[in-house]
């Protein structure tokens, strides 16, 4: 069969990074099974829709269109997928990864043929398989998939497909398809970041392992509660491999979750050192499974930052996301790290259904207590797949403010912007919290103090003008309440 893999934009304001690994796999293992497989990268290449077209013009007719990703590619998605299929109208569109958690939204707006959910490297072939002349009645054994019955309009789901626990038997991604040398280079920006002066020509991203067995209600275990692992040699080959084929000498672990394990991740860190593959690497990691002897093997095999997703500083917002931790244990985590010369990079979330001033203000203590540099604060937004987005209240605040799932999958992004608020404050509160937590926990205590004498001298100032004019005063002093840090961390 003749394939085409297209991989769509995510985040089109940065220069594009993250190689799309669970793309990469597929296509492999499409190669493997024989067919011919080409790849159009509109990440890497953004192509405005002219240039998208005249690509397309010079692209010959596939059997099957592979296209997919996040939910966050879902707006560009409605853009691309009816451009594709006006030009390659007899091709088969398949959808898969993050975006197909609710197939009714795509085939209501997109012009594809089958959703896979969840993993889809298995998927993927068999349905190929299935596809291929005279097979097509095997559809209904396909597990993992959604398609429109053509005689009711009715969606049919499959039963779901179960996860694979032998990581090994995935090749690697078909790397050379891919302008996988911009993605390296590119990546190396990240690896810049948290080590200046770095020397690093090229970052690869990895996935060692898949799955998380906590259940925080904002997060989507798309890869399931199992974590599994692949082999170190397997690991290991793939890193030998980027190493000879691309030059690469730092990487980025995409795992969810890299010392899920805390054996498995010293081992990890002794494999790199004995392999002699030590350099730059950056990686998420849990705050309760961080000690300092696992900080030592991490740091002496290159770790230079670790993302923690803190979350929140307060034990009682911790409890209600179900994060399975607590910020004391959290604290001394990044005080390991930082020990060891690992940067952590920490995260919060803002606006977490019962999050109040005070809980805003416990997250901002949090980071002046432990002094970490790198932070930001997310907004809660209940991303299709996670526990939250089920919830009905929840539900019914999307309803209030969107018309539809389509308006609301449209409006979905990175987090650093409100999509629906739901705390009990208004939303222009909710904004102004986040602004006051970034400006308090940036704050040095000196600077803090000073901030606070020159406001009460300010507000000293206005008050005596009041006696003598307060008609005009009286409104100064209330906007001057609302919008200072100093209101806001006093009156919770
Ligand atoms: C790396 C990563 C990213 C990278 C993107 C990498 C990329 N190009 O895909 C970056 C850093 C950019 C990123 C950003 C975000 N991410 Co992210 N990310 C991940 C992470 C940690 C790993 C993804 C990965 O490589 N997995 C391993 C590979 C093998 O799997 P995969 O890429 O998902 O592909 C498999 C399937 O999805 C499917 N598939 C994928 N594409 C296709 C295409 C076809 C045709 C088919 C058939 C199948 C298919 O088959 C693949 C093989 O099994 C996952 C968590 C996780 N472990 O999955 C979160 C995750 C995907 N991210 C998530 C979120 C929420 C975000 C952000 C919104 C976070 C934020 N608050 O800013 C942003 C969105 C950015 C944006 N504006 O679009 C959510 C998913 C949300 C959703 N419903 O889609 C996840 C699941 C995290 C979570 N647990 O909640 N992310
Ligand atoms: S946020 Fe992290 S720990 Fe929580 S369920 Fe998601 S991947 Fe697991």
């Amino acid at each position: 069969m003749k394939i085409l893999l297209v991989n769509p934009r995510i985040r089109p304001r940065h220069p594009p990074s993250d190689f799309p690994i669970g793309l990469g796999i597929i296509a492999s293992i499409m190669l493997r099974e024989g067919h011919e497989v080409r790849v159009y990268d509109d990440n890497a290449l953004r192509p405005d829709p002219e240039a998208f077209r005249r690509d397309l013009a010079g692209m010959p007719e596939p059997d099957v269109v592979g296209i997919g990703g996040l939910i966050t590619t879902y707006t560009h998605l409605k853009k691309m997928v009816p451009a594709l299929k006006e030009r390659f109208p007899r091709a088969v569109f398949i959808c898969g990864g993050g975006v197909t958690i609710e197939p009714e939204v795509i085939f209501e707006n997109l012009p594809v043929d089958f959703c896979v959910h969840g993993e889809g490297e298995h998927t993927f072939r068999e349905l190929c398989a299935a596809l291929e002349v005279g097979r097509g009645n095997d559809l209904a054994g396909v597990q993992g998939i959604s398609l429109r019955d053509v005689r009711s309009g009715r969606i049919i789901t499959t039963a779901p497909r179960p996860i694979e626990r032998d990581l090994d038997r995935f090749p690697f991604p078909a790397y050379d398809l891919f302008p996988s040398e911009l993605y390296f280079s590119n990546n190396r920006g990240q690896i810049k970041f948290w080590k200046k002066g770095a020397t690093v020509q090229r970052c690869a991203p990895l996935v060692w392992s898949r799955g998380c067995p906590n259940e925080c209600t904002f997060c989507w275990r798309m890869m399931g509660r199992t974590v599994r692992f692949r082999s170190m040699d397997n690991l290991m080959r793939e890193i030998a491999f980027l190493r000879s084929q691309y030059g690469v000498d730092s990487y980025f672990f995409y795992d969810e979750c890299i010392n899920a394990s805390r054996s498995k991740a010293m081992e990890f860190a002794r494999r790199l050192l004995d392999a002699g593959y030590a350099a730059p690497w950056y990686s998420h990691a849990r705050t309760d499974r961080f000690d300092d002897e696992l900080a030592s093997w991490f740091s002496r095999s290159g770790c230079i930052g670790l993302n923690f997703g803190i979350e929140s500083g307060s034990e009682k917002m911790l409890k209600l996301m179900r994060k399975r931790a607590d910020p004391e244990r959290a604290a001394q985590a990044v005080a390991v790290a930082m020990r060891a010369g690992i940067a952590p990079q920490c995260t919060f979330i803002i606006g977490t259904p019962g999050e109040t001033r005070a809980t805003v203000r416990e997250s901002v203590q949090w980071i002046r207590r432990t002094r970490v540099k790198h932070f930001s604060f997310f907004y809660f937004t209940p991303y299709p797949g996670c526990e939250e987005y089920e919830r009905p209240q929840t539900q019914e605040r999307i309803r209030r403010r969107y018309d539809s799932r389509n308006a609301y999958f449209s409006i979905l992004g990175d987090a650093y912007n409100l999509v629906v608020n739901l705390t009990n404050v208004s939303d222009a509160r909710l904004i102004r919290w986040r602004e006051w937590a970034y400006r308090a926990a940036r704050e040095r205590p000196r600077e803090r103090w000073i901030r606070r004498l020159l406001e009460i001298a300010s507000l000293v100032k206005k008050a005596a003008a009041l006696l003598v004019q307060p008609a005009r005063w009286r409104t100064v002093i209330a906007n001057r309440l609302r919008r200072s840090g100093w209101y806001e961390f006093r009156s919770p």
